[in-house]
């Protein structure tokens, strides 16, 4: 056999080889990824955002919905375990209560990426990063807008209402905290109620009609965590006969289109930005961890803040 030869049947050998042993092939990246639920306009574009953008890298993505329950989140995680996914990421729906299961994930040597909200965990080394928004900051800005806005009417009480968000979630805690630092500057603003709605419209305008029936016309504003449960309580407004955007001042976070559907309207006055477009930086630091690639603790999401006035104008510009 000539030396010519023997490398074509040696090169035919191999062909027929790769083709029947995947072996040979580069293995699609496989991430599991526990979404926190449907509950909002935010989460919508968030879960499409994280879909799109695995499909477009080829990525293999095991999702799962964990309608807003942190057992079903342990769930998903343990079975993303069990198949031995390359990375685990997901979206604590509260912040506390993760210690246990990602010492799992680490005892399986499978890295955790957190998107959006954060854990409050004793070992920072259970996950390796945390891509999301800086909430305290979106509730200083919100409480900023506010102190501006009351320069208008210096000598009068503003009384505030408050819609959370999901009890214990990240964004809720935050979102309060920045807030009321940034009011406590000005002893005019006042807090008088503050109560969950749990990030969705239905129960922003169930607990707005409450806020109502106890407080009336006393409310000047409303602080609400999301534009979902704003718009719900916008409803709840009108029902009450009163003016949104006009009687009742309303704040809120997120910067959703239904957001500036209400601006526009005139019956939302401001929205503070929080991007849900998590999905192309996701898969991205995905591939680095695998490829062992120093990735940073913390990846913050760059925002800003839209009033009413601008809302027209950065309609057209919005991508969620
Ligand atoms: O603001 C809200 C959603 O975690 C930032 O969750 C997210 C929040 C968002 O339900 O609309």
């Amino acid at each position: 056999m000539t030396c010519n030869r023997r490398t074509v049947l040696a090169a035919a050998f191999l062909a027929a080889f790769t083709a029947v042993t995947p072996v040979f092939a580069a293995k699609p990246l496989v991430i599991g990824f526990s979404q926190v639920g449907a509950e909002s306009e935010w989460r919508t574009a968030n879960t499409v955002s994280i879909k799109d953008a695995a499909k477009k890298d080829g990525i293999t993505l095991k999702f799962a919905d964990a309608q807003q329950k942190q057992e079903n989140q342990v769930k998903a995680i343990r079975s993303f375990i069990a198949q031995r996914v390359d990375v685990i990421a997901f979206s604590p729906v509260v912040e506390s209560g993760w210690d246990t299961v990602l010492r799992e994930a680490k005892a399986a040597k499978i890295p955790v990426i957190l998107t959006d909200r954060a854990v409050n965990v004793s070992d920072p080394s259970l996950y390796v990063t945390f891509i999301g928004s800086d909430f305290v900051e979106e509730g200083r800005r919100a409480g900023r807008w506010l102190l501006d806005r009351a320069k208008k009417t210096p000598d009068a009480v503003i009384n505030i209402v408050e819609l959370q968000g999901t009890v214990g979630s990240a964004p809720a805690l935050d979102r309060k905290k920045g807030f009321e630092e940034v009011i406590a500057t000005n002893p005019k603003l006042k807090v008088i109620r503050s109560q969950t709605g749990d990030f969705t419209r239905a129960k922003g305008k169930e607990v707005m009609e409450a806020f109502l029936k106890a407080e009336g016309k006393k409310i000047n504003v409303l602080y609400a965590h999301n534009d979902d449960m704003a718009i719900g309580a916008i409803q709840a407004i009108e029902e009450a006969g009163m003016k949104p955007g006009k009687d009742i001042v309303v704040i809120s976070i997120d910067g959703v289109k239904g957001a500036f559907e209400a601006m526009i309207a005139g019956k939302l006055n401001v929205t503070v930005e929080c991007s849900p477009l998590l999905g192309p930086q996701l898969m991205q630091i995905a591939r680095d961890v695998v490829a062992n690639k120093p990735v940073p603790k913390r990846i913050t999401t760059q925002e800003s803040v839209f009033p009413a006035e601008v809302a027209a104008k950065e309609f057209p510009n919005r991508k969620y």
